[in-house]
């Protein structure tokens, strides 16, 4: 099975849904992740993406239920519940005047009490504070809320906000799209179809988008492979997904913590199928903070071309237990990149060039270190960057 499938892919040829099962199913890892490979480098050579980025979630107060969040309060005043005013939100991107990033990703709980002024007040906010910053915020799911709360449709919602500053929407809330299994794990907010539909419109007024899957809970490899092909049906019709980023399922604190979560084998061979089935999608990312930076590192040679940024202050994945720390540094993503054996990239949002790094090259084991002597004597070596 693995040799025609190999076979298809170096033809060109699209693969099926059956191929997909199988490709999940076949047990030598390495041949999978090889071919996944061969085609990211077909797309990609080296080249691997990276941006400066900031997360902000300014609340976590959310009305639907979703069996795997850990992040989310149903209500306002309960304990953990938090809702940032529009200065706190603000501040977090002026705190960041000496390293600015190029993109704030912002996600969000549904809160039902905020008016809509708040959200394209934030957006104004950022814009103001730097014009040129990229805003990625709010996901389908978000954007499906908006329009039954606010009583618009959504292209009146991402009209609106794109007046406001949006540029664009994260990838975030496709979770799976089967629908039993999305009944199962988060029945009150937006379907599938109506997730498609919302990306698809703000495909049509030229926004680009990201698209996720949540793996490794209660679904099969065939929900896996069926939410791919969905996301590859839509992709025809718009061509306006920019990346692919399968998020691996994380137990910690959710109404799910009794199931394992996803190995360090299905994370790779998920990116692998991914980048196989989805031959119109330009980007997989391998997200270092579902992952881990060492699980990412290692996925850049089993088909993703994409690593994320330097995110600061993650908090979903913090609170389902992850154990990537919330931030890396612009020098240590680079680090990251060069030493599997990739050319970095720094990239806008819009997968636009901002600095190409050296290429890679394998780099020494060991860090330029120099000698520090601290108050009371000791000794200390000390990182030269
Ligand atoms: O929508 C929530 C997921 C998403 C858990 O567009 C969980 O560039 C695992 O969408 N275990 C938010 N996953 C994050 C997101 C994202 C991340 C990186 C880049 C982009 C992009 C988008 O996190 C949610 C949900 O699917 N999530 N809880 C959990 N316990």
């Amino acid at each position: 099975m693995l040799e025609t499938i190999r076979q298809k892919v170096r033809r060109g040829e699209r693969l099926t849904f059956d191929d997909g099962v199988a490709l999940f199913h076949e047990p030598d890892l390495l041949a999978v992740g090889q071919l996944a490979n061969e085609v990211r480098e077909k797309l990609h050579g080296d080249r691997t993406y990276f941006n400066r980025n900031m997360r902000v979630e300014v609340t976590n107060v959310c009305v639907a239920s979703c069996l795997f969040c850990s992040f989310a309060k149903l209500e306002e005043h309960m304990p953990g519940a938090h809702t940032m005013t529009l200065e706190e939100a603000w501040k977090a991107l002026e705190d960041r005047k000496d390293d600015p990033p190029t993109e704030v990703h912002v996600v969000n709980g549904l809160h039902p009490g905020l008016p809509f002024s708040y959200y394209e007040e934030l957006l104004a906010g950022y814009k103001r504070i730097d014009p040129k910053v990229h805003l990625k915020c709010f996901t389908g799911v978000e954007i499906h809320f908006f329009a039954q709360h606010y009583k618009m449709t959504y292209r009146e919602v991402l009209e609106r906000l794109r007046a406001a500053g949006l540029d664009s929407l994260p990838g975030g809330g496709a979770e799976i799209f089967d629908e039993d299994v999305r009944k199962r794990i988060s029945h009150d907010k937006a379907t599938a179809d109506e997730y498609l539909e919302v990306h698809r419109v703000a495909h049509g007024m030229g926004m680009r988008t990201n698209v996720t899957m949540l793996y490794g809970h209660i679904e099969t490899f065939a929900h896996r492979v069926d939410h791919i092909l969905r996301v590859r049906a839509l992709q025809d019709e718009t061509k306006g997904f920019q990346a692919f980023i399968p998020l691996a399922f994380h137990p910690d604190g959710n109404g799910m913590k009794n199931l394992p979560a996803p190995t360090a084998v299905d994370d790779l061979r998920t990116l692998a199928v991914s980048r196989l089935l989805l031959d119109n999608v330009d980007h997989l990312k391998a997200y270092w903070v579902s992952l881990t930076p060492d699980v990412a590192q290692i996925a850049l040679r089993f088909g993703a071309d994409d690593i994320d940024g330097t995110i600061v202050h993650e908090t979903i994945y913090k609170a389902a237990g992850t154990s990537s720390p919330g931030a890396l540094r612009y020098d240590d993503l680079v680090r990251l990149i060069r030493e599997a054996g990739r050319t970095p990239i720094e990239r806008d949002t819009l997968y636009n060039v901002v600095r190409e790094h050296e290429k890679a090259s394998a780099p020494e084991a060991s860090m330029k270190v120099k000698d520090r002597v601290r108050p009371g004597g000791k000794r200390s070596l000390e990182v030269v960057s």
